[in-house]
């Protein structure tokens, strides 16, 4: 397969300004009449006389310009492109084009395709090629105008992006509908649905008062699990107009959930497309988590219709100009609304635990990447997540004023257009008379930055000298690294634990920024009569992994006394990390396991403590997770991370039990259907009490998680419940998965919470279950939701039994990676990743997943997605 590069980026040489569209609708075969206005793109260098249009798995019918139809020697047709040799160089021209394809016979789920009775579209990256001929690229941005025609009794609803402006019955059995945009826009934001369908409506006055139609579709059976996603929907668009100033442009803001989707959601222009799991929530199908991820995934799609749609990406390297900042403002408006403490740790594990481990591995790439063979594999965690943290160091840098004074030039400068991220950061600087020349490397260099950190106590002339080396390692294809321009955010902590004056550079304040630019720096603070504890890199102000040595009892105080919400809970984990590689230490060389009681005493002062953010004191609860723990070892031992952190479990259970059965006691109330911030937090802390207390194993512990999990009114208690007794050697296991799915089958998204429930528990009859569940009749391969929470939950989300040392979780992956390959190639590829770190693991498992990997790649019709995962996760 052919790689495109960055680098050889032309302008188009036609654009397109104005789109016609018909489709005569049927879930066999749709038939697409295109009419588009062509001109030469004025910008373009090159003197060609011909047209090439990008178009896949499409059935030519006709094709004409200027109303006179081709023969067939005046173009060349082949699988991925459409060649009319000579076309008008002097004027504008028609062309019309005539073509068929089958929704129902695609599977990869991209261009127009079935879902469930729905028909529907997915055009980015490059679906719309799928739809018909066209210049499939986002730097081509053009003004549509669809009318879609169907059959009434199956698709009575029919619409497309802007605003409806005809409509009407063609016969008793068919009709149809105009739809019309006027905002230009690149192909990959074209939609369409059809399907029966209803409409939860809604309204929302903007600023400067007009008024704005909102309405939600779904199937009728989904009605009343719509009101959380409108609301959030009118949250965010309250949310951009108060933070950024921006407004909605159309009348009309149409949201459709579908069951069938490769990915989260889609911001197509007026029409979002989401999967079902970021709009349906009741307080007894959805957990609290469910309901924060949709208001962030409606919030998400809501910003992109400035942050990529008015104006958006001149070619897909430049995905994170749209993708970064739209994570960065999702994350921002989450934390308005939530828990800034929370949300922010929540985000930073994320990270950390995947994306650093993506930056690390054979897949790494910039924020900005140079090269790829399938743009697909690109909308990745580096791009996204990594991509909003630097979006959000130019936040820091730069003050929140001075930020927006930056984004308020942006959107002035470049709105309607296709830019690049240089352009993004030229309009911060321009604005604020900054110089982010360096700042720049974080687009441009993969790989996370490590700052090796030294402090030393100079007591006689009362100074705390700071010494910070960074450095990066190589990436593919980047041997070496120059410094990146890193904002490290520092506090001084005192011996009671009050803030240290920082005196730096002559000034005095109680947190500030560095910066760090140079390989090696030493930063002096002054006038500090004794030595503090330094709490640095607060709030996570950059993504780097930071070194440095400290004491169990530097870290206890911290925990205890760090202002810094993020920090305070770093300290935490960071305690349980070095406590926990201590014990595996010990397990590796067959020592008995002990608890020091240091790290019993600072779980204790959590319980006791008084905290006005419950969610906030059961993060600090939460121990860290085994795939983070495995991402700080130079060989990951999955069982040595699991016996070692499930010992620590079960002993603080068993010596802190009282204060674990007392708080869970006090919030285990009833109180579903409160979604404020308070029972949310109530719900967590007691869920996290019982998770610790069922890891004892004892009879009344068993009995109060049973009796949890069958008198829950909400399901974030049932899962909570359910979760604990999945994961243990519960007697009534058996009996209560039985009684959910019973309960719940009904419900696809509940049902696919129970799939991967099973696929992940740790106990050691795992993998035969999950075998089982590929042969039960709610399993699908097709339905992307099912595939993710069965097959993918267990080869992410499972180590210690995906990691079978006979290597059978390894070869049921391949298995199933080439049965999607062919069905749903994204999807597939997406599933490769259980199997890309590889070199993390022991000798016998490294040539076992080698094996399987290789096994993968000698595929005779591997698809392009799954060839470059697979074969650069071997190079
Ligand atoms: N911008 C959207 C990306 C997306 C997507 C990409 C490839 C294949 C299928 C897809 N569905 C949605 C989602 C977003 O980031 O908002
Ligand atoms: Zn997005």
């Amino acid at each position: 397969p052919q790689t495109v590069y960055l680098k050889d980026y032309t302008p188009p040489e036609y654009l397109i300004e104005t789109v016609e569209l018909n489709f005569d609708l049927d879930e066999q075969l749709t038939i697409v009449r295109s009419s588009l206005s062509l001109q030469r793109n004025p910008q373009s260098k090159h003197q060609n006389l011909a047209l090439s249009l990008m178009g896949e798995e499409l059935q030519l019918i006709s094709l004409a310009i200027d109303g006179v139809s081709l023969d067939e020697d005046e173009y060349t047709l082949d699988k991925e492109s459409l060649l009319i040799h000579k076309v008008p160089q002097d004027r504008a021209f028609q062309l019309k084009i005539e073509n068929s394809i089958s929704p129902a016979a695609n599977t990869a789920l991209e261009g127009l395709y079935l879902s469930s009775q729905m028909l529907c579209t997915q055009c980015e990256a490059q679906g719309f090629r799928k739809i018909t001929w066209f210049l499939d690229r986002p730097d081509v941005m053009s003004r549509y105008k669809v009318t879609l025609s169907a059959a009434k009794d199956k698709y009575p609803v029919l619409l497309s992006n802007g605003n409806k402006i005809a409509g009407g019955d063609i016969d008793q059995n068919r009709h149809w509908v105009t739809w019309e945009d006027p905002f230009a826009k690149p192909s990959y934001l074209f939609a369409l649905v059809a399907g029966q369908l209803e409409a939860v409506s809604d309204e929302f006055v903007t600023h400067s008062g007009r008024r704005i139609e909102l309405q939600i579709f779904v199937e009728s059976h989904n009605v009343d699990k719509c009101a959380h996603a409108m609301q959030s929907l009118k949250n965010a668009m309250r949310w951009d107009e108060e933070t950024y100033g921006l407004e909605y442009d159309l009348d009309l803001y149409m949201i459709v959930a579908v069951d069938h989707f490769n990915m989260g959601a889609m911001e197509n222009k007026g029409l979002n497309i989401f999967n079902t799991k970021f709009v349906l929530a009741r307080p007894d199908t959805a957990t609290d988590s469910d309901y924060e991820y949709i208001e962030g995934v409606i919030g998400h799609e809501y910003f992109h219709n400035w942050t990529g749609n008015r104006i958006t990406c001149r070619d897909w390297f430049q995905l994170s100009l749209k993708e970064g900042f739209t994570v960065f403002r999702d994350q921002q408006f989450s934390a308005d609304r939530s828990s800034k403490a929370v949300k922010r740790i929540a985000d930073v594990n994320a990270l950390r635990t995947r994306q650093f481990a993506e930056d690390a591995g054979p897949l790494a790439h910039p924020v900005r990447p140079e090269a790829y063979i399938e743009i697909n594999n690109f909308y990745t965690l580096t791009v996204y997540e990594k991509g909003a943290e630097v979006v959000r160091m130019l936040h820091t840098l730069l003050g929140p004023e001075g930020f927006r004074k930056g984004c308020d030039l942006y959107f002035a400068r470049h709105d309607g257009q296709a830019v690049t991220c240089e352009d993004f950061v030229n309009a911060l600087e321009t604005a604020n008379q900054a110089d982010f020349s360096q700042f720049w490397l974080w687009y441009s260099q993969a790989g996370t930055p490590v700052l090796d950190v030294t402090e030393h106590y100079d007591a006689a002339n009362q100074q705390l000298h700071l010494t910070i080396k960074q450095s990066c390692p190589a990436t593919p294809g980047q041997a070496q690294k120059a410094p990146f321009h890193i904002p490290v955010k520092l506090g001084l902590l005192s011996d009671d634990g009050s803030a240290a004056p920082i005196w730096f550079n002559q000034q005095s304040s109680n947190e500030i920024t560095l910066h760090v630019t140079a390989a090696e720096q030493t930063f002096s603070f002054a006038n500090l009569a004794q030595a503090p504890v330094v709490s640095l890199l607060r709030g996570f102000s950059a993504p780097v992994i930071l070194k440095m040595e400290r004491s169990l009892e530097d870290l206890a105080f911290l925990l205890r006394h760090d202002s810094d919400t993020f920090n305070r809970w770093e300290a935490g984990q960071q305690l349980a990390i070095k406590v926990i590689f201590e014990l595996i230490k010990n397990l590796q060389n067959q020592q008995a396991l002990q608890l020091t009681p240091l790290l019993v005493d600072a779980w204790r002062n959590i319980l006791q403590d008084k905290f006005s953010d419950l969610s906030y004191q059961a993060m600090l609860l939460s121990l860290p997770e085994e795939s983070y723990l495995a991402g700080l070892m130079e060989v990951i031992d999955v069982d040595a991370i699991h016996e070692a952190r499930e010992f620590v479990r079960i002993s603080l259970a068993k010596q802190l039990q009282t204060e674990f059965q007392r708080l869970y006691t006090l919030y285990h109330r009833d109180e579903s259907g409160n979604f404020q911030a308070d029972a949310i937090g109530r719900r967590r802390l007691k869920n996290i009490c019982l998770n610790y207390l069922i890891s004892l194993e004892t009879p009344e512990n068993y009995e109060l998680a049973e009796r949890q999990f069958y008198s829950a009114g909400n399901m974030t208690d049932q899962m909570a419940a359910l979760a604990t007794i999945a994961n243990s050697r519960h007697p009534a296991k058996a009996r209560s998965l039985d009684s959910f799915y019973h309960q719940w089958r009904r419900e696809a998204l509940v049902i696919d919470k129970w799939f991967a429930l099973q696929a992940t528990s740790s106990m050691p009859n795992t993998f035969a279950t999950v075998q089982s569940l590929m042969r039960h009749h709610a399993f699908d391969i097709k339905t992307p939701n099912r595939v993710r929470a069965l097959i993918g939950a267990f080869s992410q989300s499972n180590p210690v039994n995906f990691h079978a040392k006979n290597g059978e979780g390894y070869a049921f992956l391949a298995d199933q990676v080439l049965v999607l390959n062919d069905l749903n190639p994204q999807i597939a590829s997406r599933m490769v990743t259980g199997l890309a770190q590889w070199r993390r693991y022991d000798e016998e498992r490294q040539i076992l997943m080698k094996q399987q990997l290789q096994r993968i790649v000698s595929y005779a019709h591997l698809s392009k997605d799954v060839y470059e995962i697979a074969s650069k996760s071997l190079a």
